[in-house]
């Protein structure tokens, strides 16, 4: 009589007809499986109460409300991939380059504060992910990376794709193990997920394609256990910190993505301190709106007016923020900041009080040790000024009687096209300057980039986990023409799903802003070029609708054409290619240099792009 009969290496079981009795062992009640060109088929569970750690680990994100994979599949993932279709629950989304997949489950985890998950094949396959990957943990998105690993018995032996996630993912994340035997079920799996959502950041489980294969009969370690501490700092510093509030005339707030659920608290803030309020980019979409305190961003891409307020502060309040620009600190004012985190105290200047609290839980304790200020001149002078920013920058976007299109303007009229909800992500470059310029906040809208982390290229895949978890909400890609191309493989992900992303690149032909920073150092910008093709004819061919723009007066038109649409659009915009992002405060090296690059562009006898920059920048603003 013949009998099914499993026989197993270290890392692949065989399932064969045998003529032998059936054995007293657990391993005979393993998923059985084929061997065919080093792929291994899985075929059946033949005993219904043990499951293959794949099946497990599917239910464990399963129960921590895991909704999707982003990922590209590899004979390593197989059995997950399997256990993923075979769920009601979770759906494998697949992407062209599994950058895009970690880009997009970041998305997914900032907008919703849920665990998301990203996975890539052994070596090759997850290295690939490793630069979104960098991207996520350092926006703090709680996202759990699979990164399947090579047949567990060759690790350590130079074999075909080897590489060693336990060390490569290391640097962007909390946690990174690998699972390399049954035991380790399930509590491997759970604690990567309390890392990433406990910690907010990255966990990675390194996990070979046999070892997802081993069986047991544990199913389950209890729930993901997550919850919000109140965290706020000790009375004493409270009182301390109130203090120094109270004694201080000139005190301007700069607030970060901490703030995110202190809006109103703020405002309380605000109006007992007459104080100025700057933000960082991050924080922009939780606080520049009704705040009647707010005078703008500083750092490179703000404005005058948020760095004035900063400088000439008697003291500065930093609130749930790293800002990491130490030359935008003020020289003289005294700084004191509260942070959730307590390796960001006093990180990037020198701090008179540092506090451990959350920004919300802190303000609530400390608005009523305060005293109300009247004096609101400071206040004033800071509001003025940022109106007068203000007005200069919105001047900008009036430009339709020039022949070019201005980013600006292009920014400005997606601004007031987009829906109340929108859900805007912007590219690294010239794209990150407009909408942290141009783009309205309201408390609904959102606003992604790659803030922290500086890569190109986040947009589109952002905009696709955005538009995955918000299927019915307007979700726009500001592309620089750079970052589009760099990952564009994946608008085949968006025609694949059917998603309605609208991706409007700012075609400048160019690396714009590496561009100018070339020429702000006195260089003249070389290797910045870009030779692009028609994207809209590109996008059309690849069963989008693509829609070109090479007039101002077709730009309003084509955004609104394009936001009625239910489909995926691209619009392909050719934007003035020689403007430049002027930084509030131009150090002197800086603006030696951009004369040194005017004059080299002579001597070279480029003049018309002098003439250019010059007529862009300096003529008709
Ligand atoms: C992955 C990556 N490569 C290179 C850079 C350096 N970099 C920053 S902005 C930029 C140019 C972006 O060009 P584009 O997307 O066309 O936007 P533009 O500035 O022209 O508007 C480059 C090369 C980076 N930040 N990330
Ligand atoms: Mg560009």
């Amino acid at each position: 009589m013949g009998f099914w009969v499993v026989r197993f290496t270290r890392s692949m079981y065989y399932v064969q007809l045998t003529t032998k009795t059936k054995p007293h062992c657990p391993d005979y009640y393993r998923s059985g499986g084929d061997i065919a060109a080093g792929l291994y088929l899985p075929t059946k569970t033949i005993h219904m109460s043990s499951k293959t750690i794949a099946a497990q680990l599917v239910e464990i994100l399963a129960s921590a409300g895991v909704k999707r994979i982003h990922g590209v599949v590899g004979d390593s993932l197989n059995s997950i991939v399997d256990e993923v279709h075979k769920s009601s629950q979770i759906e494998w989304i697949l992407y062209r380059h599994e950058e895009a997949a970690a880009f997009a489950a970041g998305a997914e985890a900032q907008l919703t504060g849920r665990l998301a998950v990203c996975a890539g094949s052994c070596g090759p396959g997850n290295l690939h992910l490793i630069n979104g990957l960098f991207d996520c943990h350092r926006s703090h998105a709680p996202v759990l990376a699979i990164a399947a690993h090579i047949q567990s018995e060759e690790i350590g032996t130079g074999y075909f794709q080897e590489t060693h996630p336990e060390l490569l993912f290391q640097e962007c994340s909390h946690f990174c193990e690998i699972l390399s035997n049954v035991r380790q079920m399930p509590h491997i799996p759970k604690i990567a997920i309390q890392h990433a959502l406990g910690k907010k950041g990255v966990s990675v489980i390194g996990l070979s394609g046999d070892i997802a294969l081993e069986t047991s009969s544990e199913a389950s370690d209890g729930p993901v256990l997550y919850g919000k501490p109140r965290l706020v700092p000790a009375e004493a510093d409270l009182y301390e910190l109130a203090g120094r509030l109270n004694k201080h005339s000139r005190i301007t707030l700069l607030c970060g993505i901490g703030c995110r659920e202190a809006h109103s608290e703020l405002m309380q803030l605000g109006e007992k301190l007459q104080s100025p309020m700057v933000h960082t980019l991050r924080g922009k979409e939780f606080i520049a709106y009704d705040n009647p305190y707010d005078v703008g961003m500083s750092g490179l891409i703000g404005l005058t007016s948020g760095y004035y307020a900063m400088e000439e502060s008697d003291l500065l309040l930093m609130l749930g923020t790293d800002f990491p620009y130490r030359d935008w600190y003020p020289s003289q004012s005294e700084i004191v900041q509260i942070d959730i985190r307590p390796e960001n105290l006093g990180r990037r200047c020198r701090l008179s009080q540092g506090l451990i609290g959350d920004v919300r839980e802190t303000l609530l304790q400390l608005l009523p040790l305060l005293e109300a200020k009247s004096d609101r001149s400071f206040l004033d002078t800071c509001l003025d000024r940022y109106k007068t920013s203000r007005e200069k920058l919105d001047a900008n976007t009036l430009n339709q009687s020039s022949e070019l299109i201005y980013s600006e303007y292009l920014t400005a009229m997606i601004d007031k096209v987009a829906a109340d909800d929108a859900i805007f992500c912007a590219d690294v470059g010239g794209p990150t300057v407009w909408a942290a310029r141009y783009l309205t906040m309201n408390g609904r809208r959102r606003l992604l980039g790659s803030f922290n982390h500086g890569s190109m290229a986040n947009a589109m895949p952002q905009a696709i986990g955005a538009q995955l978890e918000y299927p019915d909400r307007q979700v726009i890609s500001l592309s620089g023409d750079g970052g589009f191309s760099m990952l564009m493989g994946d608008i085949l992900t968006i025609r694949q799903y059917k998603l309605p992303v609208k991706i409007v690149v700012f075609n400048n032909r160019s690396l714009g802003f590496v561009a100018m920073e070339m020429k702000v150092a006195g260089l003249l910008p070389h290797a910045t070029d870009l030779e692009n093709p028609d994207f809209a004819a590109m996008a059309q061919s690849m069963g989008l609708t693509g829609i070109r723009v090479e007039k101002n007066e077709e730009v309003q038109p084509a955004l609104e054409k394009a936001l009625a649409l239910d489909g995926p659009v691209l619009i392909d915009v050719l934007v003035n290619p020689t403007e430049l992002v002027i930084p509030p405060k131009i150090a002197f090296s800086q603006a030696k240099g951009f004369g040194i690059y005017m004059l080299k562009q002579l001597l070279n006898g480029e003049g018309i792009e002098v003439w250019q920059t010059i007529d862009s920048n300096f003529i008709k603003r």
